[in-house]
């Protein structure tokens, strides 16, 4: 009894950091709200013969995510899977430039874009916090190429998933990018390009990329 007592005081104290020390957690902004955005920018246009771009937005408001995404110029009538990608080290995520190309065959395919960017993290999907990238419920652009895509989401439950995919990562948008994939089942590419695992190289080729950053000022939306 007389050191349970005596740990007791320690317990509160540890509770009270752990409350404190959560809800902010891995957003720069003010705790409680923020806003940042993501320029897409094309990738692949050789392959797609389209300029994929747009915007992500992302607004969280004590523990709700509210995001965003308009897409423009992708290749019409398909799915596209979406995600926000980055590194389980700490470090800053980036675009990957045609630079990108390891083994040149003229495309950055998704594994040359992780030195760059990391990995798949999030799907931007009909579930972002079930993690489930590869049976997504993803967007489907119209006939002229467009979609957009707005879903809510618990913060708790993002960095609660993040935490447990990857350990010691929380949702850290600053440092992650958002890739958007896809063009045609019955696009010809080289065999060289790479993707995960069974999936095809034509659902996970990136077509637009854009780095997350704080919204500045407040800016309207
Ligand atoms: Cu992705």
């Amino acid at each position: 009894m007389k050191i349970q007592q005596a740990y007791l005081p320690a317990l509160i104290a540890g509770a009270l950091t752990l409350a404190l020390a959560v809800p902010g957690a891995g957003l720069a902004a003010a705790p409680g709200h923020a806003s940042f955005i993501a320029q897409l920018q094309s990738m692949n246009t050789g392959v797609t013969k389209t300029s994929t771009a747009g915007t992500a937005h992302f607004r969280v408001d004590g523990d709700r995510v509210s995001i965003e995404v308009k897409v423009h110029g992708a290749p019409p009538d398909i799915e596209h899977w979406q995600h926000f990608h980055g590194f389980t080290t700490g470090m800053a995520a980036s675009c990957p430039g045609t630079d990108a190309d390891a083994n040149g065959d003229g495309i950055v395919d998704l594994i040359e874009t992780e030195k760059a960017a990391g990995t798949t993290m999030v799907p931007l999907d009909g579930q972002p916090a079930a993690m489930d990238v590869a049976h997504g419920n993803y967007p489907k652009a119209d006939a002229k190429g467009n979609y957009t895509y707005h879903t809510t989401v618990s913060l708790k439950a993002l960095d609660a998933a993040m935490a447990k995919a990857f350990p010691g990562q929380k949702l850290d948008l600053a440092k992650r990018v958002v890739f958007i994939h896809g063009v045609p089942a019955d696009t010809a590419l080289p065999s060289t390009v790479a993707s995960l695992g069974p999936i095809p190289a034509q659902v996970t080729l990136p077509i637009a990329c854009g780095k997350i950053e704080p919204a500045k000022g407040g800016a309207a939306h």
